[in-house]
């Protein structure tokens, strides 16, 4: 076998890697909700020897010889984890936080079962039981609304539904919610129709950590994440339990729905769950909120609307319904002067997905790149500007060069010899 720089070996997917870490570092403020920058030491284990081994099963329990020290590292990332967010097992090996979800649903349920997750416009995900993915096609799904005076969601509509549908498992955790989660409502909920209570705490999972969230234990039976969003690891999923469920939930990672866990991926997540440990890591997740309260402020003092009237975590939603312009429109407008965010469905959308009236905008990246309230607030005004005059190309100028100074003066990997 012939070793080779990437460089020489495969120039196109080199030249491709090079361009991206250009995008990444230079080419725009990223602002999606669900997206971060992880440090070298995540990187290093990600893309380390750990890929060239098969390790099925679990620490001591494997079904081939030679994972001593791959069961060293699972175990530690179990701990840690199991550490972090006070939960009394976790199963590391999912690949994504849907397989993850997908697992959690198994181990608990059949197919044909009876769920209630929220509605997927109202800050759901895909695999809280829409039709078009696995969760709505094997369970029964039955949804609850995000409250339309408050925009909130409120006990009084979850329970109204828990007792029309009378659900087996009660689904919380969002993807576009930029409130503080209700975990003693909801467990209430899930008590007054005997149902068992999951979170699915993708999105806010650093802030968990850190204690800038609520936690989701002890009301919740099951809870599932990913790791590669607010808690910035590697890109991959993790179910966390209480002890009456871990058998099942390991059951349902391997053999049920996965084989081989990517070891590599397994010790970038425990080198995240050790970096999520630190007292940095606090003073991080606090930053990602100032800097969304501050978002926040420089969106609203310049006319936009928010879901809610505000945020709680890392990220707002903005709804352009009283603007003259969709969510597809403000992104693309938003692309333009180099400032990354999604459209997204709000509550009550009268538009399509594909267009939506809305924009969902997050902190966590920016954070990461040192940024803090007063660059956020400035932003959250340039955001502010541009949707309300997309066709004002002077306006657009300025932005863009803003933007680019706001890049310079807040680099990325440049300065700390990232290899990639
Ligand atoms: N795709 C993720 C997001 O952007 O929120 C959810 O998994």
């Amino acid at each position: 076998m012939k070793h080779q720089d990437l460089s020489d070996a495969d120039p196109e997917v080199h030249k491709a890697l090079e361009n991206e870490m250009e995008r990444q570092e230079k080419e725009g403020l990223e602002m999606i909700a669900s997206e971060n920058f992880v440090p070298r030491q995540v990187l290093q284990a990600q893309g380390s020897i750990l890929t060239n081994k098969y390790c099925e099963g679990y620490p001591g329990k494997r079904y081939y010889a030679g994972c001593e020290h791959h069961d060293t590292i699972e175990d530690l990332a179990r701990e840690r984890a199991c550490e972090i967010f006070g939960a009394d097992h976790a199963n590391i090996q999912p690949h994504s936080g849907s397989q993850a979800n997908f697992a959690a649903y198994f181990s608990v349920l059949e197919a044909g079962d009876k769920v209630l997750g929220p509605v997927l416009a109202h800050g759901g995900h895909l695999t809280h039981g829409h039709g078009v993915n696995f969760s709505g096609d094997l369970f029964d799904f039955g949804t609850y609304p995000i409250n339309k005076e408050t925009e909130e969601f409120e006990k009084e509509d979850i329970l109204e539904a828990a007792r029309e549908h009378d659900p087996d498992l009660i689904v919380c955790g969002y993807s576009a919610y930029p409130r503080e989660i209700d975990f003693e409502m909801f467990r209430e909920v899930a008590d007054e129709v005997d149902a068992l209570l999951m979170c699915d705490i993708a999105h806010i999972s650093g802030l968990v950590a850190a204690g800038e969230h609520e936690s989701p234990f002890p009301e919740c039976d099951i809870v599932t994440t990913t790791t590669h969003k607010s808690i910035r690891g590697a890109r991959g999923g993790m179910i966390l339990c209480k002890d009456k469920y871990a058998k099942d939930i390991d059951k349902a990672v391997f053999p049920y729905s996965q084989g081989g866990p990517l070891m590599h991926q397994l010790a970038a997540k425990a080198v995240c769950f050790n970096e999520a440990m630190k007292p940095e890591f606090e003073d991080y997740a606090r930053q990602i909120k100032e800097n969304a309260e501050a978002l926040a402020k420089g969106l609203q003092d310049n006319g936009l609307k928010l879901v809610s009237g505000g945020t709680d975590n890392h990220l707002v939603l903005v709804d352009l319904r009283d603007e003259d312009i969709t969510g597809k429109e403000a992104e693309a407008a938003l692309e333009e002067v180099d400032i990354i965010v999604n459209k997204n469905m709000v509550p009550y959308d009268p538009e399509s997905p594909r267009v939506t009236s809305g924009v969902r905008i997050g902190t966590p990246a920016l954070t990461t790149r040192g940024m803090e309230e007063d660059e956020l607030e400035e932003i959250g005004e340039m955001i502010a500007e541009r949707v309300k005059n997309p066709g004002d190309g002077k306006l657009e100028e300025e932005i863009n060069n803003r933007v680019h100074e706001l890049l310079k003066e807040f680099p990325l990997y440049e300065d700390s010899e990232v290899e990639y």
